[in-house]
């Protein structure tokens, strides 16, 4: 069996590229649905039920874009027949595979929230997805405003995200951030208005001719039809469409809550209680020394307690 990589779906119809020649073909799939062996790690496996996690199951699941899957083009028309498991699998955008997502932010217009910015890089952490954040329109926030956001944001750079600053209209700070791309499958995340498209213009100029082609084969009429692209742009991939503008957690319990705080996770050894402290009121908390010495920023600290307020308040509800 030959192996590809799908860049677009349109409704039932592929379009695949063999990984070994970089050939591109249009192919169906057999039937309507796949069959595939899971493993305990396999990400399908968290969509479907919690209880089949230490098992290994038999499902039935469509090809989507991004996917590496197995192809037979022995007959006259070409059939995708198994998919290969997936790293990570996301509903909106509809891909699978993703490498990396920018997550936009705008300095202002709307203003830039850190409790915005804290909640995604949780929801990032717990869905396995690399973030590198991006804020854009700092042609629209005065100079001294503009550092102290930097200033303020260097210390997520110091525990690890990258950041980039841009003006989108006029197409600065967008050339130092192609390299991101490079061999990477990226999709855009970000609230409605922070320039998502403004930014993928920026980068792909040809790229309003093409969404205007689109949408012009589609014919209007037809918004039911399942359509996922990816362009190419600096030997990577990014998704046509934008995910996460709306976000809300899939924590249920607040003591998962810490996991996705790397800052938190690299010094809870020193916490009293160590993995089981949930730095909130227990003696001994290496987290709260922490804060209370500035090493962590206290507003990121204050909106973790939020956080663990909307979890708690939300598991009440139900
Ligand atoms: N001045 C300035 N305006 C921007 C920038 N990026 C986006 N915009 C404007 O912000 C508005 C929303 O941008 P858009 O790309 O549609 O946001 P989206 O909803 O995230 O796709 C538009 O009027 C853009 O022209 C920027 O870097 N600088
Ligand atoms: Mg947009
Ligand atoms: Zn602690």
């Amino acid at each position: 069996m030959k192996k590809a990589f799908i860049k677009k779906m349109i409704s039932n119809q592929y379009t695949i590229v063999d990984l070994e020649t970089g050939r591109e073909m249009i192919a169906g799939a057999r039937g309507k649905l796949r069959y595939m062996r899971l493993d305990e790690e396999s990400s399908f496996n968290k969509q479907t039920t919690k209880k089949t996690k230490k098992e290994t199951v038999i499902l039935q699941i469509s090809p989507k874009v991004g996917d590496h899957v197995l192809y037979d083009d022995r007959e006259d028309q070409i059939l995708i027949t198994e998919i290969l498991p997936r790293k990570n699998d996301l509903q909106r955008p509809d891909v699978a595979n993703i490498d990396q997502v920018l997550l936009v932010f705008s300095a202002i217009n709307p203003d830039f929230s850190f409790h915005l910015l804290d909640k995604f890089l949780v929801i990032m952490n717990q869905e396995r997805l690399t973030p590198v954040l991006i804020i854009s329109k700092i042609d629209l926030i005065d100079e001294r405003k503009l550092e102290q956001l930097k200033k303020d944001l260097h210390y997520y750079h110091d525990i690890g995200y990258e950041i980039y600053y841009v003006n989108s209209k006029q197409r600065i700070g967008i050339d130092v951030l192609s390299h991101v791309f490079k061999n990477k499958l990226t999709v855009l995340a970000g609230q409605t208005g922070v320039g998502k498209s403004t930014l993928l213009n920026a980068l792909m100029p040809e790229l309003d001719l093409k969404t205007q082609e689109i949408s012009y084969a589609l014919g209007r009429g037809k918004h039911t039809t399942r359509h996922t692209e990816l362009y190419s742009y600096n030997e990577g991939y990014i998704v046509d469409t934008p995910g996460f503008s709306k976000i809300e957690f899939q924590i249920f319990h607040a003591d998962e809550l810490k996991a996705f705080y790397p800052d938190f996770v690299m010094h809870s050894d020193h916490c009293r209680f160590k993995g089981d402290c949930m730095h909130l009121s227990e003696p001994g908390c290496e987290i709260k020394r922490r804060v209370e010495t500035g090493l962590i920023p206290k507003s990121r600290y204050d909106i973790y307690q939020l956080f663990i307020n909307e979890i708690k308040e939300q598991k009440e509800k139900y």
